[in-house]
């Protein structure tokens, strides 16, 4: 039998993205998440997982994910067709509130993502270091203030409330990031490089930055 003295394995990040919906023939959040995979950052290693747009699924997927993995950082991302910038969500709201059908054709409207859950979290990514690292890289990227009321705030509220209130998780940071279309999907587009390289800065940013930093998000409204 052989004894094990092998360094215990690095800590990992799980990155998720989501499978296309809404009759478009391709996601940005996945294409971009899975190009990280296995990827070594600041000795943290990454797991892409792809989450179904659907609601409720999606929540069942990622904490089998979470359970799985036991994540150190979780940044799942999300398409937002219109945006020009990379979005660094700062709150999830516990509302679905579906414009058009998920991808299992279910549309809630007005129903909360946890039953008695809290309003609202707020994401634990230092977004504004993210911010100035995205930006002082010259990619376009913002703070922005609403994931929406779709499938993605319903992951991200999800992911929050999971992160709180489950055992084990007190010390590992989440959040959610918007990403634009890629070229070919709509404008405003982001090419696939920039969108990659962003997300890596923003997964090396969170894990070296114990404190985020105050910086004004740029935005008046
Ligand atoms: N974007 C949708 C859900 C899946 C995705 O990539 C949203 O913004 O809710």
């Amino acid at each position: 039998m052989r004894t094990s003295n092998a360094a215990s394995p690095p800590p990992t990040v799980l990155l998720t993205g989501f499978d296309p919906f809404g009759g478009e023939a391709l996601n940005p959040s996945w294409q971009a998440v899975q190009a990280l995979h296995g990827r070594r950052i600041a000795r943290h290693r990454v797991v892409a997982a792809q989450l179904p747009t659907v609601f409720d699924a999606s929540l069942l997927k990622l904490t089998h994910l979470l359970r799985v993995h036991r994540p150190a950082l979780v940044i799942c991302v999300g398409q937002a067709g219109g945006r020009a910038a990379i979005s660094l969500e700062r709150v999830a709201i516990n509302v679905n509130d579906a414009r058009i059908p998920d991808n299992a054709a279910a549309q809630p409207v007005d129903t909360p993502v946890v039953v008695n859950g809290p309003a609202a979290y707020f994401t634990s990514l230092p977004i504004k270091a993210m911010l100035q690292a995205l930006q002082r890289a010259g990619l376009p990227a913002e703070v922005s203030q609403t994931a929406g009321t779709f499938v993605c705030n319903h992951v991200f509220y999800g992911l929050m409330h999971a992160l709180a209130t489950r055992r084990g998780f007190k010390r590992t940071r989440g959040g959610f990031i918007h990403v634009p279309w890629l070229p070919g999907q709509g404008l405003p587009c982001m090419a696939s490089e920039d969108l990659v390289h962003g997300l890596r800065l923003t997964i090396a940013t969170a894990l070296t930055t114990a404190q985020d930093i105050a910086k004004g998000a740029g935005a008046v409204s």
